[in-house]
């Protein structure tokens, strides 16, 4: 089945071809000519990746789907959530928010000096350190024919004090899979990942759909 990807993240998209295997044909935005950066302005998960999926369907009325994806930290309420691309970016303007919007290492800098800042907090006012608990979440929104079709998946996991590996994307370096306790998800092999994550939860979901409907 041939599906445009409303994605420039080159991580989502191995991994998508990886999780979905040959049976698809995944075509990135560039791949259609789409070279400007795709609006995001929902307030969900869902919103976001429907945003994105419907932004190809209104050029090109073809199947397609977006994946919006982020790491939701316990200790810090939730964030960055559905900001994780732009994370450092928040609160910077113009050029200065331009150089980090995306910048998976600043993204990384800043969570972990937030999560400084929490311990530190706590220490000050005689409290437990706080859990540093968290989870990816990931929105898959499919338009077959103009209709839109959903599909989530979450991977727990924990905030780790350093970066270890290189492998996967984004954070990576930092999230300990409850699935794997000894590695982050930057450790743990990439097939490994594909079954354990939020992302492999979600695009198996869909493929299920497609292949049952
Ligand atoms: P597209 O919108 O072009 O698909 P993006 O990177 O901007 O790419 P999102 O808005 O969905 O995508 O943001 C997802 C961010 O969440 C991503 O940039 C990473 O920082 C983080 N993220 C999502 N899935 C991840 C994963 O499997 N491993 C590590 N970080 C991940």
């Amino acid at each position: 089945m041939k599906l445009i990807f409303a994605t420039s993240n080159k991580g989502k998209m191995r991994e998508a071809g990886e999780i979905l295997g040959p049976s698809f044909e995944l075509l990135t935005s560039a791949e259609v000519g789409i070279t400007e950066d795709i609006p995001e302005t929902g307030s969900s998960f869902r919103e976001n990746a429907l945003q994105k999926a419907m932004y190809i369907w209104d050029r090109f009325h073809v199947d397609c789907m977006a994946d919006d994806s982020g790491l939701e930290v316990d200790a810090l309420g939730g964030a960055p959530g559905i900001y994780s691309a732009r994370y450092a970016s928040l609160g910077l303007e113009g050029a200065e928010a331009e150089k980090v919007n995306h910048d998976f290492s600043k993204n990384i800098d800043k969570l972990l000096y937030e999560l400084t800042i929490k311990e530190l907090e706590a220490m000050m006012a005689g409290s437990p350190a706080p859990e540093r608990t968290a989870r990816f979440r990931c929105a898959v929104a499919l338009v077959l024919d103009g209709e839109p079709h959903f599909f989530d998946g979450t991977i727990e996991g924990k905030i780790a004090y350093e970066r270890s590996g290189n492998g996967g994307f984004g954070y990576d370096p930092v999230f300990i899979p409850d699935a794997y306790p000894d590695m982050s998800l930057a450790e743990v092999a990439e097939e490994d990942k594909n079954r354990i994550s939020h992302r492999g939860e979600a695009l198996r979901k869909m493929a299920r759909f497609l292949k049952e409907s």
